[in-house]
């Protein structure tokens, strides 16, 4: 047993980047039974080892909402095989030998978890809608900016973050923008700095109030702006 109080530690976008995550959990000395994991989802895609990645994560007892990545697997896997495009066959390869078992367990996962300090989302949160509750599977899994409407929700030119355009009330944990990179905001942190193209996984503990990094082994993807 331990007298160090438990703690919770939200990890970013891991696309696959199983080892990093590993190292990370390590460092923090996260302890299973004792402290909370969390992930802002996007654990699957892009990178080396999906299945991986979702297995230390099952380990750990993990909660995660879910990702447009995520939301890629489930609208492969609801198609006809034979249609498939190349990505949507990769990212289900991705999931082999138990694919059906973690195309279940993905599916479950929320839009949202909310605790009664934070609320953790993919992309971010909707501002036309009033309630959690009502918020729109498109733009809590890949919102960037706010238009007013909803329309476009990725013109960081001409529209401001999403976060200037909410007042939750609570502290928001995201991912989904790793060309912006971390944001650390009283009420908003912003966990994608793009481990999965070289660069660092980042997780945030809300009782500590910091940030936890780990370095990319190596580049596994290029930077595409989707
Ligand atoms: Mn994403």
């Amino acid at each position: 047993m331990t007298s160090k109080k438990p703690r919770r530690l939200i990890v970013g976008d891991i696309h696959g980047c199983a080892d990093e995550l590993a190292e990370l959990l390590f460092r923090f000395k996260f302890m299973p039974g004792h402290d909370s994991l969390f992930t802002v989802g996007d654990v699957v895609g892009k990178g080396p080892k999906t299945r991986e990645a979702l297995e230390l994560l099952r380990q750990f007892g993990a909660r995660s909402v879910l990702g447009n990545h995520e939301h890629h697997c489930l609208t492969a896997a609801a198609i006809p095989a034979a249609k498939r495009t190349e990505r949507q066959k990769q990212y289900l390869a991705s999931l082999e030998p138990d694919q059906k078992k973690w195309l279940d367990h993905i599916a479950a996962w929320p839009l949202y978890i909310e605790e009664p300090d934070l609320i953790i989302v993919h992309a971010g949160l909707d501002p036309a809608a009033s309630r959690l509750s009502d918020m729109r599977r498109e733009i809590t899994t890949t919102i960037r900016t706010w238009d007013g409407e909803g329309k476009y929700l990725n013109r960081p030119d001409r529209d401001p973050p999403w976060f200037e355009c909410v007042d939750p009330g609570k502290t928001v944990i995201f991912g989904h923008w790793a060309v912006r990179g971390l944001v650390d905001l009283p009420r908003f942190k912003g966990l994608d700095t793009g481990c999965v193209y070289g660069r660092e996984l980042t997780a945030w503990c809300p009782e500590e109030k910091k940030f936890h990094h780990v370095a990319a082994r190596r580049e596994y993807a290029p930077l595409v702006k989707d």
